[in-house]
Formats: C-alpha cells, structure tokens, sequence
C-alpha cells in the first residue's frame, strides 16, 4: 500500500470527508467485497494510482468516486494544499493543465472524461488489476 508523504490520503480511506466510510483501504476493500463489487479471488496486485486534483472540481469528485466504488485506493494530490506540483503534474500529463490528470503505475490516463472512457471500453479494470 502506498502511503506517499505529502500526499493527501483520498477521503474514503483517510475518513477526513466522508464520516462513516472506511478509515483503511483494507475496510474498504473489505467493505467493497461484502457489497458484492469483488468475488473473492478476483483481486490481483492493486494497482498505485495517484490523482491530481483540487477541491470543488466535478470531474475530480466523479473521477473519485468511480475509484472508491471499484474500491481502489489512491494517493490524491491537491494542488489547493500543494500548489508546487501543478509543475510536476503538467510536465507528467505531457502538457495538459486540468484536474483531474490521473495516472495508474506511473502510466498517464488522462482525466475524468478519459478514464470514464476507458472503464466503458473495459480497459481500466485490467489496469487497476481488477478482474483478472
Ligand atoms: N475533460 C476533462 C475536464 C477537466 C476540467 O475541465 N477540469 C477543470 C476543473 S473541474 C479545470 O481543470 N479547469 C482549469 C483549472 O482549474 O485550471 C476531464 O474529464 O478531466
């Protein structure tokens, strides 16, 4: 598990936004297994996704939310509380200067839109080691 100093931990595992849910990524993944979204056995290596993003951004929630219900842990950077780093994310997504810019084991998706696209053509399962 990935645990990246000066990274915020995304709030399903961290419980600083969501009360309620999951405080570990094993819970949720725990969680997740009992609402049925995992079969035991299904899961393989879990994947390090990291997640540029800032606050109020709609994509950004709707690229959360769809990691939290495939119960995917992720190291989440905002670029609110780290600034620095919008650099660091434009020069890793190849230019592009929009949150969400998502990255799964250091391979750059793209944002929300992309990796929504990417579920709907059945690739990111694979990618986050899901279902293999
Ligand atoms: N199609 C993109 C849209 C991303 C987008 O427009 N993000 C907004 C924030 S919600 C943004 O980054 N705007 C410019 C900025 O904040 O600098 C995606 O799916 O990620």
């Amino acid at each position: 598990m990935l645990w990246r100093p000066g990274a915020r931990e995304n709030e399903a595992f961290s419980g600083k936004r969501a009360p309620g849910l999951p405080t570990r990524p094993d819970s949720a993944i725990s969680a997740a297994r009992n609402a049925g979204i995992f079969r035991p056995g299904e899961r393989t290596a879990m994947a390090k996704v990291e997640i540029y993003s800032t606050m109020f951004c709609p994509y950004c929630a709707r690229a959360r939310a769809l990691l939290q219900r495939k119960g995917i842990a992720f190291t989440e950077i905002d670029l609110l509380e780290e600034p620095r780093r919008r650099d660091e994310m434009i020069r890793r997504a190849g230019g592009r200067p929009t949150v969400p810019q998502i990255f799964i084991d250091g391979e750059h998706i793209g944002g929300c839109d992309d990796m929504v696209a990417l579920d709907r053509a059945g690739q990111l399962d694979p990618k986050l080691g899901l279902g293999q």
